[in-house]
């Protein structure tokens, strides 16, 4: 029985050897420890010896049980460490390696200086607001006093889409309806895309972008524009920044003007970017014309107020001395890469 448990003992720690994962030393513990297992078969079948040998033989029996235990847990340890290193091995992770730069968008030009506009605006209170850019006859001329025979009413300046549909040809669309739906105070900009069928070249676009603001309340008057235009300029051009108004014509302002910025290149001594002038045109404005208030349901016998235009891509290309404005909507990303910002 001695030789029996000895060649158990020498099977079981060479088995034991080479079992590599959990489960294989769940077997082994079954088929040697377990209940029915061969080192318990060795204890059962000591009924078989005589008194004097039992105990010896028990003792011995129980060492083996003992070592085959020790020498499982012992494997279990080493497993489980060695798994834990593979995993951290696996899992390492160099932080001296070089990172892998993520593209991402920017914004347009367009934007970031749309968005510079909107901040100088909602800084004064003013409210943004949008409309559709497929207006009605009437929203887009009628309602701003453009009367039937004016020539951007002619086919060849304005995008019809059926007979009263067309695309709009300035914002103050979305502004004659914010006349009819909030009574004033009024302090709204719109900005937006706006179309004029006009031949294509570096400075016309058929898509264009305006930004135009409206102010209506009781004694506004043109001190009020020159305010908010000379606050406007200062904070794109710089707080020295001079503003100039020139007598202009629009249906729907009266009276009209043309405003000038003084040239923030040379500061109004006269260079290459204001071709000598000193002074760069920068938008057109008014007072909204008292037919334009009755049309949108406001008494110009108690209300006043003021109205400008922007162009939004005009005031994009000279901050950036981009040369083409189809540069602006061909979407080239070797142009746009330029902006991210
Ligand atoms: C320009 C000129 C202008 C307006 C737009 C306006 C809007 C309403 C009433 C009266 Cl609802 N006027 N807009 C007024 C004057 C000039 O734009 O040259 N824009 C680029």
């Amino acid at each position: 029985m001695k030789e029996q448990l000895e060649a158990l003992r020498n099977e079981a720690l060479a088995e034991l050897a080479v079992l590599s994962d959990a489960k294989q030393l769940e077997d082994f513990r079954v088929r040697y420890l377990g209940k029915k297992g061969s080192v318990t078969a060795l204890l059962r079948g000591m009924g078989a010896l005589s008194a004097e040998e039992r105990p010896v033989m028990g003792q011995l029996v129980n060492q083996l049980r003992q070592e085959l235990e020790s020498a499982l847990s012992e494997k279990n340890t080493a497993l489980q460490q060695a798994q834990q290193e593979a995993q951290l091995a696996a899992e390492k992770l160099d932080v001296t390696m070089p990172g892998k730069k993520i593209k991402s968008g920017g914004l347009h030009p367009l934007n970031v200086v749309l968005d510079d506009l909107i901040d100088i605006f909602q800084s004064m209170g003013f409210d943004v607001v949008d409309g559709p850019e497929v207006e009605t006859d009437y929203y887009n001329f009628q309602a701003l006093n453009v009367p039937e025979d004016h020539p951007a009413r002619d086919m060849q300046d304005t995008f019809y889409l059926a007979d009263n549909l067309l695309l709009r040809t300035q914002t103050s669309a979305a502004q004659a309806r914010t006349m009819e739906e909030r009574k004033p105070p009024i302090r709204i900009i719109c900005p937006g895309r706006v179309y004029r069928a006009d031949e294509v070249d570096a400075t016309h676009s058929p898509v264009f972008h305006q930004i135009e603001g409206l102010v209506i309340d009781k004694g506004i008057t043109m001190c009020d524009l020159k305010g908010v235009l000379e606050q406007f300029a200062q904070e794109i051009y710089g707080k020295e920044t001079k503003v100039r108004f020139r007598p202009s014509f629009f249906p729907f302002t009266e009276p009209s003007v043309e405003v000038d910025v003084s040239c923030s290149e040379c500061g109004g001594t006269g260079c290459r970017v204001c071709k000598g002038a000193g002074w760069i045109e920068i938008l057109g404005a008014g007072m909204v014309h008292p037919s334009v208030l009755r049309m949108g349901g406001i008494d110009p016998e108690e209300y006043t107020g003021f109205a400008f235009g922007i162009g939004l891509d005009r005031l994009t290309t000279t901050r950036y001395k981009i040369s083409d404005i189809r540069l602006l909507f061909e979407n080239d990303q070797r142009f746009l890469e330029q902006f991210d910002r």
